[in-house]
C-alpha cells in the first residue's frame, strides 16, 4: 500500500459497515516502558484506525507504570503482565508465544483483525483501514530498494529460519491480519524458535528471521510500503510522500545495557 493507490474513504466505509474490530498488541518490558510507550499510545490515538473499535493489549512486567492515556470512543486498553526475560533476544522472540496465547484466550472473541507492533515508534500520519487484510506484512525501510543478495535472512542451515532465496525482506516491527492467520504465524514462528533452542542455535535477526521464513512459505495477502514504518535517518525519501509511522530514536547505550 502506497499513498495514492487507494481511496481511504472507501476502505473506511467498507470496514465500518462490516463492523471490523482491531486488536493492537505492543510490548513494553523493562526500560522500554518509560522510554517509548506513552508516545506510542498517544500518537496511535491520533492516527491508528480512527473510527474503528480498537483494543490495545499492552504487555509489560510493570503494569502499574503504564501511563494513563485518554482514549477515543469505542477504544480500550488491556494490560497484561509478562515476565522480563534476562536476554533481550528472548524479550523479542517470546512475543510470538504471548501473542498466540492472548489471541486464543481473548482477542478472537472480540476482534477479527490483529496488528502486532514494536513499541519504539511513533505514528505521524494516517495508519488506517487500508492496512487491514487477511495477512499483512511490512517492507523493511532499509531493504526495499536493495538487491536480494543484500537481504539479511538467516543463512545458517542449522536454524529453522534458514533460507537461501526469498522475495522481500520484511520488518518484524509490524505484522497483522485476521486473527486466525496471525495465530498460525505466531504459533509457527514460536515452534521454530523453540526448535532452534533445542539445537542451541539462534537465527541471525531472531524473531524477524523466523517471520521472513514464514512469509516466504505462506505469502502475505497485503504488503505495507515503508510509509508505514519509516526510519527518518534514511536520507533518500524520493518514494515517500507521507510518513505514517516513524522509528523512534534508538538509545542502545542506555537501553541495551
Ligand atoms: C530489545 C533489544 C535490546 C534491549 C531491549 C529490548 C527490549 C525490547 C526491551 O527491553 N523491552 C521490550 O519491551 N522490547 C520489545 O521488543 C519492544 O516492544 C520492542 O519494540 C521489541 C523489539 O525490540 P527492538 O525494538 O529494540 O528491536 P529492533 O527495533 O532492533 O527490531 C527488529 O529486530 C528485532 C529482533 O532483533 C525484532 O524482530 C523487531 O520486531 C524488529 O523490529
Ligand atoms: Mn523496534
Amino acid at each position: 500500500m502506497w499513498e495514492g493507490m487507494f481511496d481511504p474513504n472507501l476502505y473506511d466505509q467498507m470496514h465500518i459497515e462490516g463492523q471490523s474490530a482491531v486488536a493492537l498488541t505492543v510490548f513494553a518490558v523493562g526500560r522500554y516502558l518509560d522510554a517509548y510507550l506513552k508516545t506510542f499510545l498517544i500518537s496511535a490515538e491520533q492516527h491508528f484506525m480512527l473510527g474503528l473499535p480498537v483494543t490495545y493489549y499492552v504487555f509489560t512486567d510493570e503494569p502499574e507504570k503504564v501511563p494513563n492515556v485518554t482514549l477515543n470512543a469505542k477504544r480500550r486498553l488491556k494490560i497484561i503482565q509478562v515476565q522480563k526475560y534476562s536476554r533481550w533476544q528472548d524479550i523479542s522472540m517470546m512475543r510470538m508465544k504471548t501473542i498466540s496465547e492472548v489471541i486464543e484466550t481473548d482477542i478472537r472473541h472480540h476482534s477479527g483483525y490483529v496488528f502486532c507492533f514494536d513499541v519504539d515508534q511513533e505514528f505521524k500520519g494516517r495508519f488506517g483501514s487500508e492496512a487491514l487484510g487477511d495477512s499483512v506484512a511490512l517492507l523493511h525501510a532499509h531493504f526495499y530498494k536493495l538487491p536480494k543478495d543484500r537481504f539479511t535472512y538467516d543463512r545458517n542451515p542449522k536454524s529453522k529460519a534458514f533460507m537461501q532465496t526469498g522475495d522481500f525482506y520484511y520488518h518484524a516491527a509490524i505484522f497483522g491480519g485476521l486473527w486466525e492467520n496471525v495465530k498460525n504465524l505466531t504459533d509457527t514462528c514460536y515452534a521454530n524458535i523453540m526448535e532452534d533452542k533445542l539445537y542451541d542455535v539462534e537465527a541471525l535477526w531472531h524473531d524477524e528471521s523466523h517471520l521472513n521464513k514464514y512469509f516466504w512459505l505462506y505469502k502475505p495477502s497485503k504488503l505495507l510500503s515503508p510509509e508505514y514504518c519509516w526510519d527518518p535517518s534514511i536520507g533518500d525519501m524520493t518514494d515517500i510522500q507521507v510518513t505514517r509511522l516513524v522509528w523512534a530514536p534508538k538509545h542502545y547505550e542506555t537501553l541495551r545495557t
